[in-house]
Formats: structure tokens, sequence, C-alpha cells
């Protein structure tokens, strides 16, 4: 086992008796979602992964350890810690040799899920290529972790925040399929659609599991997103939400927020220009995105990979 790896109880029994475990990323909570709904989400998500017959593994870095599964006083602290540090592949040693605390996002959720041995990681949205980003060139570590690191990514799609067509280009660039469930659209996480297809559409969890460990089996290293759109009781209208995204776009600039703040600030913008309610999506996506994932576990285990 590795040095830095700290195995909850819930997780270690997993491992031994051989369940399929869902990685869970941590900075959705410190910097997605405002306390306490957010301590509230991600307790929901574990129980949700839990019926459905897989173990949850939130995943963040306290004490100069990365645990793998956090208890119920870990998940609190996390979530009501203003100071706790996002941390991307570039900031992981760091923040673990300060024995600082540290929420993952994507990209050092899949590290981290990669060095523990899970292959299934359940999240809302992926980062992408920012709009603007041919002058800024900020483009999340997200892509390029998906290009090289071997983990399933369920999402559902990226954020209209972002330039989507070019996130598309840049996965295809780098050999990350984009697989849809349920349609041929790629969803836009607060909406079902996003005006892109997504490249193939797997409706089942023994397809994309098949899928999954054909890609690896060949020795293709680097992620698979399968993107999953929000239940269509709980997406939003698209004009509201693609209003609100210019301005909070427009402020972000205004206020010259640049780096690992830029998608904070938006995330937390939107969520007060709309008042709670892409709040509420947000959480429904999480959930629903649970499901497929525990599905998806389950299934890959038939696929030694
Ligand atoms: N998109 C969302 N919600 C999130 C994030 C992205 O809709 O919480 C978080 C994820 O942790 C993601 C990170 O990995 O933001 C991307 O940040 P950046 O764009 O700075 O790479
Ligand atoms: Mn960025």
């Amino acid at each position: 086992m590795h040095q830095f790896l700290s195995f909850s109880p819930e997780v270690a029994n997993a491992r031994a008796t051989g369940k399929p475990v869902v990685a869970l990323e941590s900075t959705i909570i410190s910097h997605g979602m405002p306390y306490p709904q957010n301590v509230q989400t991600a307790r929901e998500v574990e129980q949700i992964i839990r019926d459905a017959g897989a173990v949850p593994a939130t995943i963040a870095i306290i004490g100069g350890k990365i645990c793998i599964g956090l208890t119920e006083e870990q998940l609190e602290e996390l979530g009501n810690s203003p100071d706790a540090i996002k941390v991307s592949r570039r900031d992981l040693a760091y923040v673990l040799s300060q024995g600082k605390l540290g929420a993952t996002t994507v990209a050092a959720t899949m590290i981290c899920a990669q060095l523990a041995g899970i292959k299934v990681f359940v999240t809302g949205g992926i980062g992408g290529v920012h709009r603007g980003a041919e002058t800024s060139m900020d483009i999340s570590a997200d892509l390029q972790e998906l290009a090289q690191t071997n983990v399933a990514v369920v999402c559902a799609g990226v954020k209209s925040i972002l330039d989507i067509g070019l996130t598309l280009e840049y996965l295809e660039t780098h050999g990350v399929p984009v697989v849809s469930v349920g349609q041929p659209g790629f969803p836009a996480f607060f909406t079902r659609e996003s005006g892109f297809n997504a490249d193939f559409q797997l409706d089942t969890a023994a397809e994309q599991a098949s899928f999954i460990a054909t890609k690896w089996a060949l020795g293709l290293n680097g992620g698979v997103v399968v993107s999953a759109p929000v239940p269509a009781e709980e997406a939003m209208p698209k004009e509201e939400i693609d209003a609100i995204t210019l301005r909070a776009l427009q402020e972000a600039d205004e206020n010259g927020v640049t780096g690992k703040k830029v998608t904070p600030f938006l995330l937390a913008r939107i969520k007060t220009l709309t008042e709670g309610r892409s709040l509420k999506t947000n959480i429904a996506l999480v959930k629903n995105n649970a499901r497929v994932g525990a599905a998806l576990a389950r299934a890959l285990q038939e696929h030694p990979c």
C-alpha cells in the first residue's frame, strides 16, 4: 500500500472483501457548495452509493495523508473549514508535505483513486476549457488528467461557464472518449443538452463497463467521461441559466478573478444569482450520477482490468 494512503474502516473492509468502491471528490464540498448543504449532500450521496450495492470513498488530504473514505467528523471539518485548500495535480505534494487540509478536484481525486486502485469516480461537473482560453490559457488540469489516468469519471457534463465545444475538442485530441447515458447529447450540467453530442451513447452499466475494460485492455491509458444528464424535472430553464452565466462571467472579468479562483467564483455567483435554485439542481444531478457510478462500479467487477 502506498505510504501516503489512509483508508477509512468502511473502505478498508470493502477492499478486504472485494466490494466495488466508488470515489467521490471533495472540492465540490469545500468550494462547490455552501455549508451546511455541502455536508448534508455529501452524506446523502454516500448513502445512495451504499444503497446501490457499492462503497463510497470520499477523498481528501488531511494531516499529511490521502484519506480514502472520510469519517463523519472529517466530512464535517472539511465542509466547514474556510481555509481548506483546493488541491489539483499541481498542489498535491505541497498540501501533503505541509500537513494542510486539502479538498481534491477532479484531477487530484483521479490521481488518488488510481493510487488506491479505484476505477470509478462520481462528481457533478468536470473542469474544462474556459471561454476566452485562447488568450487566458485557462484550461482545467482535469482534462490533462483524463488524458493519462485510468479512472472513469461520471458527471453531468460541463457547465456552460466553460467553452463546451473547445472542451470536447481538447478531450478528442488527447484520446479521451466521452460517453453519454440515455441520450445522444452531451449534457451541460444544469441543462440536459449542450448542443453537442457525446462520442458514444452507452445506456447500460454493462455496456459502459465492457467499453472501459476494453480501452484499458488495449493499453490505451487515460480516463473515460461518462456523462448523465440531470433528471428532466430538476433541470433549469436554459434561457435563465444562460443569462446568469454571462453575468457571472462578466463579473469575474471585472473583478480580475484568475487562476484556481475562477471556477469557485463562478459557481458561487451562479448560486446567488439563481437564488439557490442552481444548488437544488446541482444536488439532484450529483445524486443521479451516484446511481450511475455505483452501477458502473458493480458492472466493472465482471471485467478484470
Ligand atoms: N465544476 C462544477 N463544480 C465543481 C467544480 C467544477 O460544476 O465543484 C470543481 C471540481 O472540483 C473541478 C474543479 O475539478 O472545480 C475544476 O477547477 P479548475 O477549473 O480550477 O481546474
Ligand atoms: Mn483554471
